[in-house]
């Protein structure tokens, strides 16, 4: 220990019931004050946002800056450059989504560079295990399937994907996915995508100081460079996932902390890339490394997984999940990790300094993400079992030398997870042949009244996981079918929302519908990359028709009610080009009142694409939300169904809600 932090005296206390709902998460706060060890909830108690940053009224792009205008006053002042507010603000805000969109699609390269080793038979630790998708993304690109071999198509679709990345004129592949009208409509704006790698960079470019300044042109390029995150970067990770290690179908699993086991060795993986993962599911099942396990005293190897990555072999596989993004540092002071293994994004560096204190050990994997302070220990992808079989020994080890009195909250909530866009098609269609009419049959005659995806993180600013779950119970008490990913799909699982019974907390419609279908009315799809499911779901239900015929028409919306990551920038701007209304909470990053913020409240959707909204509030946000869908009804001429349903206090408390 014998650093500063676990003085107790150092460790400020916080209101732990105003910033968490999680019972496990507020448990291990408590533990941690009482430790002397600081999280990000108590960092974020000291550490007063920056109002002008807040607003992204700032410009550090050049040394004449940073230049700081006024969010009261936005016409006020321009910066020494002579750029204006809605300038800086659109510069600022492409930028956040160059970065997002530039995670995404690295991360989507890895599983290309992946794909094309097993192809080449340069691995031999991973598979195609799923070689039915791999034939339907072939088809449906145009690869010839008809009489050949797996691998000779599997070779046709890597180098169709790499276009992906390095197309240097004309359109990604997926694009072939985008339902006509919808594309009709970015090729009007020239926003549809060529390379990440070009579009990102061109970003890069005019963000730069001193180059585009009108704050629309800009927001083209955002929103181009979005696109090819939303049906580039992210589409090709989910699908060369669903490829190598399965596509997902609904499989019952845990997640919290009560999921840790204090007589097993505890190994958690926190990250966002599944080869990692999946190489670390083969090392806790070796029985040479369960057998060194036993003979250091451990009943067995339990393997968690937190955040993205977590969720999608929850989905996939039904790995326990052990939290989302705010429950990272609190697991740690359960004592009973012993190793954490970390690949890309997400990963707060607070982590080892948490770690330090339980004499748990953080390793990093990837090239692209050291922390100081953590062992680095390389993932190959050639010889992916020498990183995680080093971690699981290194977890033996510590498990040996526990020390630290370990405490475990006793809370595991079990759900349904992983339902693919595929499968989607399938429960509701029928065993023989999948479809989406019977989805879209239901919101017609107005059982179901539309789709929501709720997605992204937790962050400190606002109680972690309320507002994800009193929206979602808001939106399905209204018939809103509710689609998740990411962190927000854990602290449902957590709400008890994942089972078919949370059916009971749907309308009427919904409510028949999931118990007719035996699903829940809450379904998690995985991580956040697999938000691309959520567009193909769309595309499906536009081409299925009689629900018009752009994603525009549509009765759905999305929101990432706790977001804090540039991903989440990312994802909102390729749901809003793609043509959903979009609502965000905690903050929203740039000034209101001004040109640029009413470009993206509502001149895009007069454009013929989405738009953004923002509230803090979750019933607010759900009013909003289900306001979109009923206009969309309306638009449709289906909108004979029932009124909105607002519950007031004595409904939520006669429900065991408040
Ligand atoms: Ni999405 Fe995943 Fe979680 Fe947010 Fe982070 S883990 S990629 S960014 S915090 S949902
Ligand atoms: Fe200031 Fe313009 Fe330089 Fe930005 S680019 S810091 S607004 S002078």
């Amino acid at each position: 220990m014998g650093n500063e932090k676990h003085d107790k005296e150092s460790v400020k206390g916080i209101n732990i019931a105003d910033v968490t709902i999680c019972e496990a998460t507020a448990q291990m706060l408590k533990k941690a004050e009482k430790d002397g060890v600081e999280t990000a909830f108590h960092r974020a108690d000291s550490m007063k946002a920056c109002p002008i940053g807040a607003d992204s009224a700032c410009c550090k792009h050049c040394a004449m800056g940073p230049c700081r205008l006024s969010s009261k006053d936005p016409y006020g002042k321009v910066g020494v450059c002579g750029a204006t507010i809605d300038t800086i603000q659109a510069r600022n805000f492409s930028r956040m989504v160059a970065s997002g969109a530039a995670a995404h699609t690295d991360h989507g390269m890895s599983m290309l560079d992946l794909f094309r080793e097993v192809v080449n038979d340069e691995i031999e630790d991973y598979k195609i295990k799923d070689p039915m998708k791999l034939e339907q993304v072939a088809a449906e690109l145009g690869i010839e399937v008809q009489g050949r071999s797996v691998k000779d198509i599997a070779i046709d679709l890597y180098h169709e994907l790499e276009r992906t990345y390095v197309q240097i004129e004309g359109e990604i592949p997926f694009v072939k996915r985008v339902p006509e009208k919808t594309l009709e409509t970015w090729r009007k704006h020239g926003i549809v995508p060529r390379g990440a790698m070009r579009e990102i960079m061109e970003l890069m470019h005019r963000t730069h100081m001193g180059v585009d300044q009108h704050y629309e042109n800009l927001t083209n390029q955002c929103s181009r460079t979005a696109l090819a995150d939303g049906w580039g970067g992210s589409m090709v990770a989910t699908e060369i996932s669903d490829i190598l290690f399965g596509t997902p179908t609904p499989i019952k699993a845990d997640v919290n902390m009560g999921c840790l086991d204090e007589k097993q060795v505890n190994i958690i993986i926190h990250g966002h890339e599944p080869n990692l993962f999946e190489s670390m599911i083969a090392s806790v099942n070796d029985p040479e490394l369960i057998k060194e396990a036993k003979d250091a005293g451990a009943e067995g190897i339990n393997l968690l997984g937190m955040c993205c990555s977590g969720a999608e072999v929850l989905s996939r596989h039904g790995i326990p999940h052990a939290g989302n993004f705010m429950s990272t540092e609190a697991v740690l002071v359960t004592g009973a990790v012993d190793a954490m293994g970390v690949d890309v994004q997400c990963i707060k560096q607070g982590l080892v300094k948490v770690a330090e204190c339980y004499g748990t050990k953080v390793f990093t994997t990837n090239p692209r993400c050291r922390i100081e302070g953590a062992e680095h220990i390389a993932f190959e992808e050639r010889y992916p079992r020498n990183c995680t079989d080093a971690i699981v020994r290194m977890g033996i080890i510590r498990y040996k030398h526990r020390d630290k009195p370990i405490e475990i909250p006793r809370i595991k909530n079990a759900g349904i997870h992983g339902f693919s866009h595929e499968y989607i098609n399938y429960m509701l269609g029928g065993v023989f042949r999948g479809s989406y009419t019977p989805l879209n049959e239901n919101i017609i005659n107005g059982r179901i009244r539309g789709v929501a995806g709720v997605v992204g993180c937790t962050n400190p600013r606002v109680r972690q996981d309320w507002v994800h779950v009193e929206l979602v119970k808001e939106l399905i008490r209204n018939d809103v079918l509710v689609v998740q990913t990411g962190c927000s799909q854990i602290a449902l699982a957590k709400a008890g929302l994942c089972t078919p019974e949370a059916a009971i907390l749907a309308g009427n419609g919904l409510a028949e519908v999931c118990e007719t279908v035996g699903m829940p009315p809450v379904l998690g799809l995985g991580s956040c990359v697999d938000n691309s499911r959520i567009l193909i779901a769309c595309s499906e239900m536009v081409k299925t028709g009689g629900l018009g015929h752009s994603i525009a028409d549509l009765p759905v919306a999305g929101a990432a009610p706790e977001w804090m990551s540039e991903k989440a920038i990312s994802i909102g701007q390729y749901f809003v080009a793609s043509g959903v209304f979009t609502v965000f909470g905690v903050t929203f990053p740039i000034v209101e009142n001004t040109k640029f913020h009413k470009l993206l409240f509502e001149g895009l959707e007069q454009l013929g694409l989405g738009k953004w909204g923002f509230t803090a509030d979750p019933y607010q946000m759900a009013k909003m939300m289900i306001e979109h869908i009923d206009k969309k009804r309306k638009a449709l001429g289906i909108d004979k169904t029932r009124e909105r349903v607002l519950m007031d206090m004595a409904a939520r408390q006669k429900l065991g809600m408040a």
